[in-house]
């Protein structure tokens, strides 16, 4: 059973509040190797030697324009050649947290994103209020159909460093937004005054795991070092809404030899999910169009 810092069973914590904090899901080995590994990658990417990256001024893929790294996409990619992130995101504890919050078991876990969001150099950038997977334009109707909803699956970040950069509205991910939140996300989505906000502070080695549809922004200060796990692992539910969400990234380099070469074995059923379920959503190249 994992539970949260509340010593509240993680499932529970995440469907009453939307999030959950986790302590230790990193086993001590693996720490400092992760730590440097997102170094070297880091590097890579401000460099543009890693051209998979997100880029300040743009909140969702496709990321274009702009030089100022805040997020780098596919660590687990055969290119990047540092097997420590499929060897975590294939780690007994964290797959047990996984398991437990999707009421699935391992089989029926399908591999999906783990990117890493850092701290910008030249400047800071905010992410505007979101849901990840419904347009802050979408209608209240669209809005109710879209939350009824299920995830399939899960997504958490993980601190390598102390990390404050995420606010959340507990328990927003179920209900339609109020009036206010309303209007904050359509015509002051970087709002410091969202009401009943919450900033998740987490030290290093803390997960907070929420639900995609959780109100959220997040803050990126140039001068503080991050560097956050980000990552998410679904269910072979998920279907054609699952395919959408994760699809949007463009995985084809998952669909390959090399890649699956890199996974260790607790992976590959997952990986072999991933692979039938776009086949099925007729997305089989592994990309799909963007949401927002
Ligand atoms: O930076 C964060 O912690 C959150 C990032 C986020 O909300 C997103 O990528 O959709
Ligand atoms: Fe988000």
């Amino acid at each position: 059973m994992v539970t949260d810092i509340n010593n509240t069973p993680i499932d529970q914590a995440i469907k009453e509040n939307g999030y959950a904090i986790v302590d230790n899901l990193i086993p001590e080995e693996m720490f400092l190797r992760l730590r440097d590994a997102c170094d070297r990658v880091v590097d890579r990417a401000r460099k543009g030697d890693w051209k998979y990256r997100r880029l300040v001024g743009t909140q969702f893929p496709p990321w274009t324009e702009g030089t100022d790294v805040w997020g780098v996409q596919y660590m687990i990619h055969p290119d990047l050649k540092e097997k420590v992130f499929a060897e975590w995101y294939g780690s007994s504890r964290l797959l047990e947290a996984v398991e437990q919050l999707l009421h699935t078991k391992h089989d029926d876990l399908q591999l999906e994103l783990f990117n890493l969001l850092i701290n910008p150099q030249d400047s800071d950038f905010d992410l505007t209020w979101h849901r990840d997977a419904i347009k802050a334009e979408a209608s209240e109707e669209e809005e109710k159909e879209k939350l009824k909803i299920p995830h399939y699956g899960t997504q958490w970040n993980t601190a390598l460093y102390d990390d404050s950069c995420l606010f959340v509205v507990p328990n927003s991910h179920r209900r339609i937004r109020t009036e206010t939140e309303r209007d904050i996300t359509l015509n002051d989505p970087k709002s410091h005054k969202m009401p009943g906000q919450l900033r998740v502070d987490l030290r290093p080695g803390q997960t907070v795991f929420y639900d995609n549809n959780i109100l959220h922004r997040a803050s990126y200060v140039s001068s503080l070092k991050r560097a956050t796990l980000h990552a998410s692992m679904g269910t072979i539910e998920g279907g054609h809404h699952r395919a959408a969400v994760i699809l949007q990234h463009g995985l084809d380099w998952m669909n390959t030899a090399d890649f699956k070469e890199t996974l260790p074995e607790s992976l590959l059923k997952p990986h072999a999910n991933l692979l039938a379920m776009a086949e099925k959503a007729g997305i089989a190249n592994m990309q799909a169009k963007p949401i927002h």
